[in-house]
């Protein structure tokens, strides 16, 4: 019997009628993985949480400490061996590499293993089909897989050669079959990137409607409790559920505060360590919900083991989307699940991070605090002015009510004297109608 070196680590045993795709999980453990640096982190959780979301079961683990991937074959020799024989002996049908790989080492694992690879970027891939539910969501995952596969289809092609009798060299008909595959695939994602540009169109027209209101989104690792928390402060009936990537789609809310303005408050795709640069791309229009918020909420999962690092991969995202100057509130969620010994290591995130509070989005803990917070940055961004209106234009100070906390208003004989709060976008409005009826500049301040 060969070496039995293998990790199984924590792998729950199969019941007897899972028919689960089995498949064993490869990974290069590099300088930033968060199990070298936290004890008993476990390195393949989060991938092992990602193949069960896409429904498949890892039945064992194979690992190698290295500085950085090996160019050829992602990991040495020995280990692609000693992941072979696991893989035999587990009857494995599938094998998930924990990292994106470029086209040859995929090849080369698959040649050496005779079994299909899947990375990490194709697995959450496929997961974003799978829970893509609208039609922007389901057209922005197909468009990040085709320009995915697009760089791979010459290892689609070469395989095929080989399956048929390796007669058909690498430069014979396949070939020619390659380039029309190209053609095709070039083809499709123009046609989905114009769909979709003209999805966005009808979006910013949606978007110009909200000018004026002030928009909250919240933001965060996939699974931290954003929809939890969009449910609990606007009552919105959202999906939610122990999974990653439940939402897909951005969903905005009114939350009824007490401002004279509409809040909207938005859900927003997940974010996680190592996504692959086409989804955040193609996901471009669905994360403008972020880019043009007021505010963020950056919603954190507390009782994460990887807590920092999930913050850290959040704000690194949160860069590549251009949000990285929004003002934002940390909240760290899950409280009623934190454990003992991770509560000072939240203390002191706590008292690090500006603007922070720790809630349960289940539980309705420390809630309040956040709402309080999110009504004082409201109030901050109010501006305030002072207007003179004719008695004859009392429509135009009916309207002014409409618009604005008005804060004084006196029937005097020049006129009707206001002051009012506005939300910043508001004031200009208010202003340019003041002016189209001839009444601006000419405040009584
Ligand atoms: N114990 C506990 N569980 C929570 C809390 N908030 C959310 N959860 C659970 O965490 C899981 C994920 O919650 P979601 O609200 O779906 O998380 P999300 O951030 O929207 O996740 P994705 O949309 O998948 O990225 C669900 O099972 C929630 O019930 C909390 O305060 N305490
Ligand atoms: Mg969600």
């Amino acid at each position: 019997m060969a070496k039995q070196s293998f990790d199984l680590p924590l792998l729950a045993k199969p019941a007897d009628d899972d028919r689960r795709e089995v498949a064993v999980v490869l990974k290069a453990v590099m300088p930033g993985d968060p199990s070298l640096h936290l004890g008993g982190v476990d390195p393949v959780a989060e991938i092992t949480a990602l193949a069960d979301t896409a429904g498949v079961r890892v039945a064992g683990v194979v690992k190698q400490k290295r500085n950085r991937p090996h160019p050829g074959t992602y990991v040495g020799k020995g280990k692609l061996e000693e992941l072979c024989e696991l893989a035999t002996q587990l009857e494995a049908q599938l094998i998930i590499v924990d990292d994106p790989i470029s086209p040859g080492q995929g090849r080369n694992i698959e040649e050496s293993t005779e079994l299909r690879v899947v990375d990490r970027a194709e697995l959450i891939m496929d997961i974003f089909a799978r829970n893509a539910r609208s039609h922007q969501a389901i057209l922005q995952v197909e468009l990040a897989q085709l320009q995915y596969s697009q760089s791979r289809l010459t290892r689609m092609w070469t395989h095929l050669s080989r399956m048929e009798g390796g007669a058909v060299g690498t430069r014979g008909p396949g070939e020619t079959q390659l380039e029309t595959d190209r053609r095709i695939v070039s083809r499709k994602i123009s046609i989905l990137k114009k769909r979709l540009a003209n999805i966005e169109k009808q979006a910013q027209t949606q978007h110009k409607l909200r000018e004026g209101s002030f928009r909250i989104a919240l933001v965060g690792y996939t699974n931290a409790g954003k929809s939890t928390m969009l449910k609990r402060l606007t009552g919105a009936d959202v999906l939610i559920e122990d999974r990653l990537f439940s939402t897909l789609d951005t969903s905005t809310r009114n939350w009824d505060l007490d401002v004279p303005f509409d809040v909207l408050l938005s859900d927003t795709v997940g974010f996680i360590r190592k996504l692959p640069h086409g989804l955040v791309a193609s996901f471009h229009a669905t994360l403008m919900e972020a880019r043009e918020a007021d505010l963020l909420i950056h919603m954190v999962d507390a009782s994460s083991p990887t807590i920092e690092f999930d913050m850290e991969s959040v704000e690194r995202t949160l860069t590549r989307i251009g949000c990285d100057e929004h003002p934002r509130l940390v909240v760290f969620n899950k409280l009623d699940r934190v454990r003992e010994d991770q509560r000072i290591d939240l203390q002191h995130l706590l008292a690090e991070q500006e603007d922070s509070f720790v809630v349960s989005a289940t539980e309705g803990t420390g809630i309040d605090l956040v709402v309080e917070r999110v009504l004082e940055i409201t109030h901050e961004r109010q501006e305030s002015g002072s207007y003179k209106v004719p008695h004859s234009r009392s429509d135009l100070a009916a309207k002014l009510h409409s618009m604005a906390a008005v804060d004084q208003e006196e029937f005097l004989d020049d006129g009707i004297h206001i002051s009012a709060r506005f939300d910043p976008g508001q004031k200009a409005r208010w202003e340019s109608m003041l002016k189209k009826a001839g009444l601006f500049p000419a405040a009584t301040d």
